[in-house]
């Protein structure tokens, strides 16, 4: 088997880019690891702190957004990064290429329970016309990134990545410390009979929103005419790789609880980095009015309703939001 670096070798990535993905990498190894101690590593339960989002930070949180900073600072190819846990962009190297954007643990809240949880990155060109420390670094459409990918700490630690071409999975091998390839060109099946979505928020949906789900329920009685089956990991890392491994609509609809926050996920880190792999997997990746990879970033931590994963499905969604 393949390892990491050698696609990428293989696929001619620039060595700098490749530095890049190899630190986020290495960051991810030692996170896998204090994920699996849990609590014999002291890492579970929350701080007194809240992010940004106005998010209690968990213990991991903090430990693994830490460890992606220090690393990233490091690496001479990173000229700025952004995350989740910090308030504004963090200025890197001057002479850097790229700039990266992560999550450093998603799904935060599976952390105290075993559940799976994993880390989002997002990779950018550094942009010559802005300073490094400007946000404005953050403001490029997503269709502009040259990487992006997760690691998700579950049964096995996977590494899913695309540089542009195609979508990648690659399996840890713990023996060795590397990531071997597992899957060479993931292509998401057009049709699904399973949805992910947080159904306990279907009172705070558009309607045009609760009829799909309605029907999506009703199965082979009511007018999709088939038997469909749900899925909800609390963690996009988890929901998007069951998406590119065997199909699915993975759903975060803007809802009225909170008029000036409609929507929950992050565009930067969250909804532009599945994006990427899910359209290069084959799959279709929107928010409820546009291609996710076309939004034009307004602000670094700006939110969007997320709609991806089997083509057909995410059309005939779109056909019940725009009848
Ligand atoms: P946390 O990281 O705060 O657990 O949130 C995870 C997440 O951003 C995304 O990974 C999930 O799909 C979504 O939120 C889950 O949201 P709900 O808790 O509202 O279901």
């Amino acid at each position: 088997m393949k390892n990491l670096l050698n696609v990428l070798r293989d696929d001619d990535v620039d060595p700098a880019l490749m530095q890049v993905i190899e630190t986020i990498i290495d960051a991810s190894k030692e996170i896998a690891f204090r994920v699996r101690q849990g609590a014999l590593a002291g890492v579970l339960g929350s701080s007194q702190d809240e992010n940004i989002q106005g998010e209690t930070q968990k213990h991991l949180d903090i430990i693994s957004n830490q460890l992606l900073k220090d690393l990233l600072l490091a690496c001479a190819p990173v000229a700025a990064l952004a995350s989740e846990e910090e308030d504004t962009v963090v200025a890197a190297n001057p002479s850097g290429k790229y700039v990266v954007a992560f999550d450093p643990l998603d799904g935060s809240s599976n952390i105290d329970i075993n559940g799976q949880i994993g880390t989002i990155f997002s990779i950018y060109r550094a942009l010559d016309s802005v300073p490094h420390s400007s946000e404005l670094q953050f403001n490029q459409q997503g269709s502009h990134q040259v990487c992006a990918g997760y690691v998700l700490y579950g049964p096995s630690t996977l590494l899913a990545i695309t540089t542009g071409k195609r979508t990648r999975c690659f399996t840890l091998d713990s023996t060795q410390g590397t990531f071997l390839l597992t899957a060479d060109n993931i292509q998401i099946a057009k049709d699904t009979q399973e949805f992910a979505i947080n159904m306990s928020n279907s009172r705070f949906w558009n309607e045009n929103m609760r009829c799909y789900i309605e029907d999506l329920i009703l199965g082979e009685i009511g007018p999709r005419q088939k038997r469909y089956n749900m899925r909800w990991n609390a963690a996009m890392v988890g929901d998007v790789h069951r998406v590119l491994t065997r199909g699915g609509i993975f759903l975060y609809p803007s809802d009225n609880r909170n008029a000036k926050q409609p929507a929950k996920l992050r565009l930067l880190y969250e909804a532009n980095p599945m994006a990427l792999l899910i359209e290069n997997a084959g799959g279709k990746a929107r928010s409820e009015t546009q291609r996710i990879l076309d939004i034009q970033p307004q602000q670094l931590h700006e939110r969007v309703a997320v709609i991806l994963g089997s083509v057909n499905e995410v059309d005939e969604c779109l056909s019940y939001l725009h009848p």
